[in-house]
């Protein structure tokens, strides 16, 4: 019902409008056209000024409502991230300077210059020296702009130092999965065809490569520690996803089929960030920034950044996703010869017995 009073609505607007356009016509007629197009030119030019106003009114007002809460809303969380906010902050100066002055020119010439007794447009056809300056100076500046953009991209994207923590992030639909490549260091091979969730092979880790024998599974939270600079090797097991993290200013594409990498260096813990945040439930967030299907909105996720020490203690007590897809091969699960309590070894004993007797 309300849909087709808005329709009536817009209908009997148009009407009236329409009416008011006919109405002004037949007195168009009536004066003389020379006099109304007089008059609709100071009309125009009275709209185009108001509206060059108001339009000034609209952005110091909407800057004024959401200054701090949507660009720097908080300084960088990572090192290399404060090259991105000082790029958006000479982005924003060299085109707010470009937007003011533009914007107020278009809008006072044509209130200024309007039609008037004896007054005539000058009228050339062609000018060297402004086109050389209308091309030169937004070229020069976009040069400089770009330039920037891709000095920090470099940066970010190139072989992250040394000492890096090595994280890999997969997207799928609708959330992530993290591995950590364990004491080798090395992130074990993965094939597509070997994905499977019913055998705890999530990232389709290839078990004949003993690099996946340690790598870690995670699929709650990421741990990274601060201070250390973080690697983050980024994939799809679906369709295209994308690792948002808006905290330290990175984002970037997960690609089915082709890993993309980024790494940079976090510059707070979580616990210090709750405290200048003075927000106690505050978290680091992944967001996925590509639009992937129905679950798009509930992919995010949650990095904890720890003191070095407590993500040492936090990774040792991680399991290895192989024990996870062979129990069997769970040195923790196989019943110790000594130093453990009566208990636990009858426990453990009864456990295997039972692993035997299922295999029967
Ligand atoms: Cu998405």
């Amino acid at each position: 019902m309300s849909g087709f009073f808005v329709l009536a609505t817009i209908l009997l607007i148009y009407l009236v409008i329409f009416q008011i356009a006919k109405a002004s016509e037949y007195v168009g007629v009536l004066k003389g056209e020379e006099v109304m197009r007089k008059q609709s030119n100071r009309i125009n030019g009275f709209l185009l000024i108001s509206f060059l106003v108001l339009g000034l009114v609209g952005v110091w007002y909407t800057n004024h409502l959401y200054a701090g809460k949507t660009l720097f809303a908080h300084e960088s969380a990572s090192v290399e991230g404060e090259n991105f906010d000082s790029m958006f902050m000479w982005t924003l100066v060299i085109t707010g300077v470009v937007f003011f002055i533009t914007q107020i020119l278009l809008f006072w010439f044509a209130f200024r210059y309007q039609e008037k007794e004896g007054q005539k447009a000058v009228h050339f056809a062609h000018s060297n020296k402004l086109e050389l300056i209308w091309t030169a100076v937004p070229a020069i500046a976009m040069t400089v702009l770009v330039v920037i953009g891709l000095r920090n991209w470099f940066h970010v994207t190139k072989e992250a130092p040394a000492d890096s923590v090595v994280v890999e992030i997969t997207g799928k639909q609708f959330n992530w999965i993290y591995r950590y490549p364990g004491k080798d260091k090395v992130l074990g091979k993965t094939y597509f065809k070997n994905i499977s969730d019913k055998n705890n092979n999530p990232l389709g880790q290839i078990w004949e490569d003993k690099a996946n024998n340690d790598d870690i599974i995670e699929s709650s939270e990421m741990h990274i520690p601060v201070g250390i600079p973080c690697k983050l090797v980024i994939n799809s097991r679906d369709v295209v996803h994308d690792v948002g993290l808006n905290h330290f200013r990175m984002k970037m594409d997960a690609v089915p089929g082709i890993p993309t990498s980024l790494w940079f260096t976090p510059k707070f813990t979580t616990k210090q960030m709750r405290e200048k945040m003075n927000d106690p439930e505050f978290n680091y967030e992944i967001s996925c920034d590509q639009m992937c299907g129905p679950g798009h909105f509930s992919m995010r996720g949650v990095i904890v950044v720890d003191e070095p020490t407590e993500y040492k203690i936090w990774l040792a007590t991680r399991k290895p996703n192989y024990w996870t897809a062979f129990p069997e091969k769970d040195p923790t699960k196989q019943a110790p010869a000594t130093a453990d309590t009566t208990a636990k070894k009858t426990a453990d004993v009864k456990v295997v017995t039972e692993n035997k007797t299922a295999k029967k």
